[in-house]
């Protein structure tokens, strides 16, 4: 964690707080000015773009500046920080501390690469938004982000959406149930007609959740369909061909849930860059509820392994042999 550098804080103050450089000639201060960052109360960042952060303080969204000490630190939505609030009408509340982060969601641009990117910060759940149509694609960016979720401490919920393109519904049951198996909560919805939005605006209830999912799948729709003030752009399909049509991260809440939604930007892939290949059965529900008793075990045909072929579901244990040979590949 980024620690606070008191000096340069000092130093920043001096330009605007002359008392306490009055008093700082005469007696350092370090430790009261330690003390009164201590005394500045949370606030929690809501929006990030291009540099620009607004925050949850008080009650109130506010636009926020960093203190000089915060240069070089990255926030991100749903951080934690300690906040100096404005002092009069013109000035911009300051974020002076960034507070350590129970649970991030980490990705990186590829297996090979350790680029890694913190998505979002401190939420409780991570929503995978499939497209109804495209879920064997689907399912393997899902087994991905369920890893990472576990990873960064936070559940993983399903939401298989856009079902109102698909006639027959067999694969969609077949999916939900796989993965309710599994333990994980699934909600079928159509932000189109609106099914199963109820259902899953429950789900969300006095957590924060951040969706993510291949681009197009309709995140920003969700969005929109369960906070609608929030009138965010969707992706025209054809105009934009449903590419990328949100660009930065957003936090927003629905007030008679208790609930904080953050939509995110569509990612083509999801990288585990930072894993490495003995951890991934760990992070398995199903492995790592597997007594293998080796230790550090691939569960890839070991002498004494207990894995068999009929333990896992086949597609699930397809995703779990590719992460392993991409992980080891990257290694
Ligand atoms: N038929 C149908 N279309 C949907 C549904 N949800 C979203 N769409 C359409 O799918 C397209 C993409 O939706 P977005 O909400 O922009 O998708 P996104 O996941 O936010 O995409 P990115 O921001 O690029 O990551 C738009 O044309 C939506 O109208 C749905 O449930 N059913
Ligand atoms: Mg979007
Ligand atoms: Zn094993």
């Amino acid at each position: 964690m980024p620690r606070i550098d008191i000096e340069s804080l000092e130093d920043e103050w001096e330009e605007d707080h002359h008392l306490l450089s009055q008093r700082r000639r005469s007696d350092p201060l370090s430790q009261a000015a330690k003390d009164r960052i201590e005394d500045y109360d949370e606030g929690r960042i809501v929006a990030v773009d291009k540099g620009q952060v607004r925050v949850l303080f008080e009650g109130e969204i506010l636009p926020a500046r960093f203190s000089g000490a915060m240069r070089g630190t990255k926030l991100v939505v749903g951080d934690r920080v300690r906040v100096r609030p404005p002092r009069h009408e013109t000035d911009e509340a300051r974020i002076v501390e960034l507070l350590a982060r129970e649970t991030v969601l980490l990705r990186t641009a590829d297996d090979a690469l350790d680029d890694e990117r913190v998505v979002v910060a401190n939420a409780d759940t991570v929503a995978v938004v499939l497209a109804a149509d495209y879920l064997d694609v689907g399912t393997r960016f899902l087994d991905r982000v369920m890893v990472a979720a576990s990873v960064g401490g936070m559940d993983t919920v399903l939401c298989i959406n856009k079902v109102d393109l698909v006639e027959d519904r067999s694969t969609v049951a077949e999916v939900a149930a796989r993965y309710e198996a599994m333990g994980v909560r699934v909600e079928v919805t159509s932000a189109e007609t609106g099914e199963g939005l109820d259902a899953l605006a429950q789900v969300l209830t006095g957590c924060w959740t951040t969706f993510t999912g291949h681009s197009g799948v309709g995140k920003t729709s969700l969005f929109n369909r369960l906070v609608p003030e929030a009138g965010r752009a969707v992706g025209e399909i054809g105009r934009f061909g449903g590419r990328h049509t949100t660009v930065s991260a957003r936090a927003m809440l629905i007030p008679a849930l208790d609930a904080w939604l953050v939509d995110t930007p569509g990612v083509r892939s999801f990288g585990l860059g930072t894993l490495r290949p003995e951890e991934l059965a760990d992070h398995f529900p199903e492995l790592a509820a597997l007594d293998c008793g080796l230790d550090d075990c691939l569960h890839e045909g070991e002498p004494g392994c207990v894995l068999r072929d009929t333990t896992l579901h086949p597609a699930r244990l397809e995703s779990y042999r590719r992460l392993l040979a991409a992980l080891r590949e990257a290694a």
